[in-house]
This record gives C-alpha cells, sequence and structure tokens, in this order.
C-alpha cells in the first residue's frame, strides 16, 4: 500500500472532520490528495501531530484524524501513553509506518526493528488498534473507526515510493484556515 492513494482513501471518508498530518511526505501528499481549510499540516516539528491532534479532540465534540509517523511519533512515544490516559472517543490515529524515517535518508526505524506500535498502544490502553497492510483492510478498519467510540490507533504499514512536489504550506496561513473553519475569529 502506498501512502497517497491510502490518503486519498481517508479523506474519501473524512469528510469535512479535521486531520492533523505529519511533517514531510504526510503532509505533502495529503495537500496533494485534497487540500482544504481542515488539513493542519505540520511541518519541520516531529513527535508533535498525534499531540496536536489530542489537543484538539479534547477541545471538541468532532472526530479529528491523525495521520502520523513511525519515526516521528518514536520521537515522542508519551503521546501514546496521553491518549490512553485521556481516552478521547473522537480520536482516530493513523500511523504511516514505513519503517523508516524516509524523508531523511530512509534509515530503518524501530519498527523495522521489532519494535510493534499496536501494541505499545495496547499497552497504554488504548481501547481500539489495528494493524493492516492493504488498502481494503484500511477503509474496512477506518469506516469502523468513523462509526464506533475510540480512541483508536491504527498502523497502517506502506511502502515507500517516489516523493511528491514539496506543498506550499504557509504555517500561519494553515493556523488561520484551520481556526476558521472552527468559526473562530482570525
Ligand atoms: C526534532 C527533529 N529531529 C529531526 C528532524 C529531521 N527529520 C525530518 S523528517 C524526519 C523523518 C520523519 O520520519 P517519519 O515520521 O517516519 O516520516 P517519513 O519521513 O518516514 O514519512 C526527520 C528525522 C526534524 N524535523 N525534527
Ligand atoms: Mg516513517
Amino acid at each position: 500500500m502506498h501512502r497517497f492513494e491510502a490518503t486519498q482513501l481517508i479523506l474519501r471518508h473524512a469528510e469535512n472532520r479535521p486531520i492533523v498530518s505529519n511533517l514531510g511526505p504526510t503532509t505533502d501528499e495529503l495537500w496533494h490528495a485534497g487540500h482544504r481549510d481542515r488539513n493542519f499540516y505540520t511541518y519541520g516539528n516531529m513527535g508533535l501531530c498525534s499531540s496536536i491532534a489530542l489537543g484538539m479532540a479534547l477541545s471538541t465534540e468532532e472526530q479529528v484524524i491523525s495521520l502520523d509517523g513511525d519515526g516521528s511519533l518514536l520521537m515522542n512515544l508519551g503521546t501514546i501513553a496521553s491518549i490512553g490516559r485521556e481516552q478521547p472517543q473522537n480520536l482516530v490515529v493513523v500511523v504511516w509506518d514505513n519503517e523508516e524515517w524516509g524523508q531523511t535518508g530512509h534509515q530503518s526505524s524501530h519498527t523495522a526493528l521489532g519494535t510493534d506500535l499496536e501494541k505499545v498502544a495496547q499497552s497504554c490502553s488504548i481501547p481500539q488498534t489495528a494493524t493492516v497492510n492493504n488498502l481494503e483492510d484500511l477503509e474496512g478498519v477506518f469506516r469502523q473507526a468513523l462509526e464506533t467510540p475510540g480512541p483508536w490507533f491504527i498502523v497502517a504499514k506502506i511502502e515507500e515510493t517516489e516523493y511528491m512536489p514539496v506543498a506550499p504550506i504557509e504555517p500561519e496561513m494553515t493556523l488561520y484556515r484551520f481556526r476558521g473553519s472552527f468559526g473562530v475569529s482570525k
């Protein structure tokens, strides 16, 4: 499964739900799959995508989707424990697990060497977890996640392919657009 087609699938089902995206190719591909006001692109930082999504989920009744990366999440595993502690029923975390720090040269991450992020989530009391390897399974579990209380933690194993052009993200504009989509004044 490639991240871009998987991202397109997520967008098809997400409707108007907010989506927070990990830095680098995850953000670029979300932008190419469908730029929208409710995409909150993170750029430059590692390990904060699901932390930001957790904060959002605790601040809104809406379902919030986090598209994280294995390497970034490994940099801040405490996020998983915080999600387990807070138990936001409206949070769906999808981890694009290519088993590498892709953007910086495809170095193998811990998930290539035995770390199982789904088991980490389970041990942190996250009630709804899954690991998927293909688009069909991702679609099934993601649809279930949108219909069933979470928090959800879905590890999607992906294969890396050619990168898309870097998206023209302006962080300040991301904030203004995103806030505006919740009716918060700029
Ligand atoms: C704190 C910090 N350390 C290092 C980097 C450099 N860096 C940018 S992307 C990246 C790899 C991210 O890996 P992952 O989250 O798995 O995403 P992938 O590139 O595999 O899609 C690294 C190490 C950074 N941006 N921030
Ligand atoms: Mg990665």
